[in-house]
């Protein structure tokens, strides 16, 4: 136990700011708005926020596209205000994570004004640029959003590279000038104080030699861009030398946002020699509801296999364990609600599931990730309409899967979106029952989901059953018990498809953690000690064998 790093037990609560708290009425979350409410956040218990990104951006991908790394987008206020946030988390001993998203810049950065201006700008090779191939595209990758990954520019005749939006062209890293410009970047705001980093696809920024054609999923258009370019040739090299250049110079925590990455990647990534990052956000387990046809990847709308979720969750706990880290998270600002993905956002389920949802992560190894809004078991927007979303990656699945390629008809599509869509996690964050759920007294940027009326913050505070106080109690015990941090976990009963139960055995102690993931009432018999005590539940009490619809509990013995 002397060896857990403050990060090994922190848990951190993702603030999406734009969503978060307007505090001046221009129907926009803003720093000062996180400000409001970082006594929310300690009460709650988290150690650290993640900030998503706060920088000046064009708002293409909501500020996924940086134009000025160093600077505050002006909708959420300025510097002053950044600084004044800083101060007074670390007051209230609370860190912040920030975004770095080091992949792309926006085209409207000063590099990308200058790189596209000719062949021979200096800022030129900052950027991936290559010359037609028989008057079409480079090659066959498709992009994140839909579309292809390729964008001609007339200026001087040639496409550049962008893997997300048209908007968000891909730096070059092989270049040592982009290498030292994002190093020094990242100095300007590791000499400000702040705790440490999440980093946007960081798996991505090395391209394969050549950028080789990527495979074409069956009855799509595009080449596989993510395959193709994940976990790169250099791309450890280049974190190496960002952890001697940047993170050895405080005691910060890092997160790699590692799409493609497999147990073998994520050893090297987050290696317990902390050569490189902490820990990774894997994506697997976010892939298992994927459609079964390839060319609509995650558009679709079944639930998870119980057993599919466990061998893969399980596969990370015990393959990650004494080697490198796990993150744990069920949803951020990219993924649907929690509770209305793996639980049952239905009124008579709501409560209980996401309780359920939330102690089937929180008590596995690694550092768990709460999203703004999940601590109230906030559920998917089913109330948003095509016209209502303001998300690029669910526009331009709609223009390019429906209008253009007519892989599916509309309906389906929405109701693909209401269950997967960005969005979802998007919508304004709920208060209290009052206009605009107290989000902000102007128009909101994204209409909130219609359910904030009896789905608030107030509400839950007012409540002592509500999710927050779960969650809050989840904390507390992280903070409390080593064997949360330290002990190994065994699955029970893979085969299971209807409960989800493990334990965490520790020297001479252990946890057995049991969720049913069904609203039936299931009997099972778990071997548990005479003098076993319930740690944790979410029905008020236990009737031992016998579980109730999405009962969730935990012993210690
Ligand atoms: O959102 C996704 C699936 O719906 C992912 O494919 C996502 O685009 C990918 O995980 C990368 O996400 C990150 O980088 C993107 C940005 O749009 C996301 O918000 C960010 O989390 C590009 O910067
Ligand atoms: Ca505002």
């Amino acid at each position: 136990t002397e060896n857990i790093k403050w990060w090994q037990k922190a848990v951190v609560y993702q603030v999406y700011p734009r969503s978060f708290q307007d505090a001046n009425g221009d129907g926009i979350g803003d720093l000062k708005g996180v400000e409001q409410h970082l006594d929310y956040i300690a009460k709650l218990g988290a150690d650290v926020i993640w900030l998503n990104p706060v920088y000046t951006s064009p708002d293409e991908d909501n500020g996924y596209d940086i134009s000025d790394y160093e600077d505050i987008n002006a909708k959420f206020g300025n510097m002053a205000d950044f600084d004044r946030l800083l101060q007074k988390a670390h007051d209230k001993h609370i860190k912040i994570l920030m975004d770095l998203v080091v992949n792309h810049t926006s085209n409207q950065h000063q590099w990308f004004i200058e790189s596209r201006k000719s062949k021979d700008n200096p800022k030129r090779d900052f950027y991936i640029w290559r010359d037609p191939v028989a008057g079409h595209e480079p090659n066959n990758w498709g992009s994140f959003f839909s579309g292809p990954a390729w964008q001609y520019d007339d200026a001087t005749g040639q496409y550049y590279l962008h893997l997300f939006a048209e908007g968000q062209p891909d730096l070059n890293w092989v270049n040592p000038e982009v290498r030292q410009a994002v190093f020094d970047m990242m100095n300007f705001w590791v000499d400000k104080g702040i705790d440490g980093f999440r980093m946007d696809v960081i798996s991505l920024i090395s391209k394969p030699d050549g950028l080789p054609d990527g495979q074409v999923p069956t009855g799509g258009v595009y080449g596989n861009a993510d395959k193709a370019v994940a976990n790169g040739p250099h791309v450890h090299d280049y974190l190496k030398e960002m952890r001697d250049k940047v993170l050895n110079r405080a005691d910060m925590m890092t997160v790699g946002e590692a799409s493609g990455v497999d147990i073998q990647n994520a050893i090297q990534y987050a290696n317990q020699d902390t050569s490189e990052l902490n820990m990774v956000f894997q994506f697997e387990h976010m892939g298992l509801d994927n459609n079964p046809n390839p060319a609509l990847g995650k558009w679709y709308d079944q639930k998870v296999s119980l057993t599919a979720l466990k061998e893969n969750l399980s596969k990370w706990q015990n393959k990650l364990a004494g080697k490198a880290w796990n993150s744990l998270y069920w949803d951020n600002h990219d993924q649907p609600r929690a509770v209305s993905r793996y639980g049952n956002d239905t009124p008579a389920y709501r409560v209980i599931s996401a309780k359920m949802v939330a102690t089937l992560l929180h008590f596995m190894q690694g550092t768990p990730y709460i999203y703004q809004g999940e601590e109230i078991g906030m559920t998917n927007a089913y109330n948003l309409k095509r016209e209502d979303f303001d998300d690029i990656e669910i526009k331009n699945a709609f223009k390019y899967l429906i209008d253009k390629d007519n892989l599916l008809d509309e309906e389906t599509m929405l109701r693909y979106v209401h269950a997967k869509g960005r969005d979802n996690a998007r919508t304004p964050m709920q208060w209290n029952n009052s206009d605009n759920a107290g989000f902000t007294t102007g128009q909101p940027w994204l209409k909130l989901n219609d359910n904030y009326q009896t789905i608030n913050v107030a509400d839950a505070l007012a409540d002592p059953k509500s999710v927050f106080y779960y969650y809050q109690k989840l904390i507390q015990l992280r903070h409390d018990l080593p064997i949360m941090t330290t002990g190994k976990y065994q699955l029970l009963d893979p085969e299971d498809n209807d409960v989800y139960a493990y334990r965490r055995i520790g020297q001479g102690e252990q946890l057995l953690v049991i969720n049913n993931f069904t609203d039936q009432v299931l009997t099972r018999n778990y071997s548990v000690p005479d003098d076993a005590r319930l740690l944790i539940g979410n029905y008020d009490d236990d009737e031992g064998q016998t579980l109730r619809p999405y009962e969730a509990k935990v012993y210690q013995f």
